[in-house]
Order: structure tokens, then sequence, then C-alpha cells
């Protein structure tokens, strides 16, 4: 029986020195320890022995478990510790690799424009407004003293939902402006940004979808020098202090006198001319166009009740995509609509 617990120590001390895992630890255990192990078959057969021998193998058997325990417990520390390790490694992250960096995005040129113009107008007291893009023909022509028959109501030029004719998608701003006066008495001044929709074939200056923005200022005692001081301010704030301006006469039904304003080309300084060739930024002209404008005409005043013997107004006109491709040197109108990143990321 000695010989015995001794083979089952040796064997057990060696296996156990030998184990890799967790598991086999158990596996072990319980081949050695366990109810049906290996030390338990031979302490049954201590009923066999004399009694001088009993205490002499029992203490042994004591010792060798004792001893099986401590390396079980050793093993697992050491086993456990390894595991842990492996995991560690396995699992490491290196804090100090660069992360992958997030694509951000920024606003469509267009809108970069559009809030600049925006800021500007509401630091001089301008109210933002917007309105729907599906329009009645009464505020988009009638109400802006635009007479049945006008050519810009015909149906090649404008997208109608009906057979009337009474139902359109807005060809200008300017029914917004009809809406706001319509709900608020002078002294009055609004914005109205939005698209608008005309039946163009799109080329590299028309779209059947572009952009607009209006501005309106009513009260006593407005006067062109109002509308002339108004636009200029904003003109060289969005140009620079050093642009030069002009006023020509022109003709607009819903204002009475109407006019464009022209800013000086920068490039050529009026003259149309760049080292004896035709300038291409104005094309020769020495001017490029900036906006329509005019004083509002009474009719359309009284078409909103207001009273135009008490109270008069400028309104001004400007398209949006033209302002952009001038401010940030865009030469076709469709790079604007196709969304190419390749294009939008230049700004
Ligand atoms: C242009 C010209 C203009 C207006 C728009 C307007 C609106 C009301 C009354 C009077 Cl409610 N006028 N708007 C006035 C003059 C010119 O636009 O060439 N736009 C691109």
């Amino acid at each position: 029986m000695k010989q015995q617990l001794e083979n089952i120590r040796l064997e057990a001390l060696a296996a156990l020195e030998a184990a890799d895992s967790p598991a086999a630890l158990e596996e072990l255990r319980v081949k050695y320890l366990g109810k049906k192990g290996e030390l338990t078959a031979v302490l049954k057969m201590m009923g066999k022995l004399s009694a001088e021998e009993r205490p002499v193998m029992g203490a042994l058997a004591n010792t060798v478990r004792a001893e099986i325990e401590t390396k079980l417990d050793e093993a697992k520390a050491s086993i456990g510790a390894k595991v842990l390790e492996a995991k560690l490694a396995a699992e490491a992250i290196d804090v100090t690799i660069p992360g992958e960096s997030v694509a951000m995005g920024h606003q469509h040129p267009m809108n970069q424009v559009l809030q600049e113009i925006k800021d500007m107008f509401v630091g001089m007291g301008y109210q933002v407004v917007d309105g729907p893009e599906v329009e009645l023909a009464s505020y988009n022509f009638s109400r802006l003293n635009i007479e049945e028959g006008h050519p810009s109501r015909d149906r090649s030029d404008t997208f109608y939902f009906n057979d009337e004719d009474s139902i359109l998608l807005r060809t200008q701003t300017s029914p917004m402006q009809i809406r706001y006066m319509e709900n608020h008495q002078p002294p009055l001044c609004m914005l109205a940004p939005g698209r608008v929709f005309r039946k163009d074939e799109a080329d590299a200056t028309h779209s059947p979808m572009f952009h607009q923005i209006e501005g309106l200022a009513v009260a006593e005692n407005i006067t062109m020098g109002d509308l002339k001081g108004a636009l200029v301010t904003i003109m060289k704030k969005i140009y620079g202090e050093d642009s030069v301006m002009r006023f020509r006469p022109h003709h607009f039904p819903f204002t009475e006198p109407s006019c464009e304003m022209d800013m000086q080309c920068h490039k050529c300084h009026g003259t149309g001319e760049v080292d004896g060739n035709v300038c291409s930024t104005c094309h020769g002209e020495g001017w490029i166009e900036l906006l329509g404008a005019g004083m509002v005409h009474p009719e359309v005043l009284r078409n909103c009740g207001i009273d135009p013997d008490k109270y008069s107004g400028f309104a001004f006109g400007m398209g949006l995509e033209r302002m952009a491709m001038g401010r940030l040197k865009i030469n076709d109108l469709r790079l604007i609509f196709d969304n190419d990143v390749r294009f939008l990321n230049q700004f």
C-alpha cells in the first residue's frame, strides 16, 4: 500500500506539473482526489490493514493528499496567470495608433452663400421668412400687377398644376412678400429666400429650378434713396468696400420706378478689356448685373391691404446661383446641382 500511495504521489505531481489548462487540472483533481479517485480507492482498503499499519498508512495518505492539494493550488494559480496573460495579450489595444478619422461634412456652397447673405440682412433688421413652393397664380402673378396674358405667365415658361392655370410652382419668391404684407402692417422689413421654378432647359446659366432672394421694406416715407442706401451697403459687405455700383432704369410690373443694379467688373475695372482681350469675367460689358429692384407699385400695396397714400416701400430680387457663381468663381451652373463631391469638397 505504501508503494501504491507513493506511486499516486509521483504520478499525480508529475501530471499536475505537465497540465496546461484549467480543464486538465480539474480532470486530474477528479482522477486522484475525487470520490471515485485513486486515493479514495486506496483509503477504502485501509480496513484490511493491521492495527499498527493503519495509522502509519493513514498519515502517509493524508500527506500525499495534502501534497497533491498544494500542488493543485499552485498549478491552478500559475495556469490562471498564464491564461490571463494570454487573454490580455490577445485583447491588447494600442491606444497610440491613430484613430480612423471620420469625414466631416460641410454646408453646400449655395447654403454657405445664402447663410452669409441672410446674416447681413438680419443684421440690418430684416426678418427672414419661408413660404410654399406650390403657389396660387393670384399670389405669384395677379396681385403683383402681372396682368393676364403677360409673357411670364405663359405655359411654356411656368409649371402649372391644373387646366385653369390657377395653381403653379412659384416662378419667383415675391408671393411670400404678398403673403407677408397681407398679415403685417408697416413698418416692415423682410427677406424671402427660396427655390423658384421656370421651364428652362438646363445649360451653363439656366436650370428649371434655381434660387432667389427677394427683399421688401415698407414704411412711411420710404424713398429710392433708402433703396440705394440699403442695397449699396449690402453689396459692399458682400463684394468688398471698394466695389463700385451703378443703378440703371428698368421695368418690372410690380415696381415703379424700377431699376437694375450693376457692379463694376473687378477684373477690368469697367473697361471691358484685359491686356487687349475681351474681359472674361464681364464678357466685355465692364459691369456685372447684381439685381433688379424698385419702389413697390401702389397697386401691389393696395392688393395687400396697405394704403399707398400713407406708406411706400422698396423691393428687390436677386438670383442666388449668380451670386454664388460670382463669389466662388464657379463657371457652370450645373455643377451646383450635380452634387459631385469632388466639386463640393472644394468649398
Ligand atoms: C429680378 C427682379 C425683383 C421685386 C423683385 C417685388 C416684390 C413685391 C413687390 C414688388 Cl411683393 N417687388 N420684388 C422687385 C423688383 C425686382 O426681382 O431681376 N430678380 C432676379
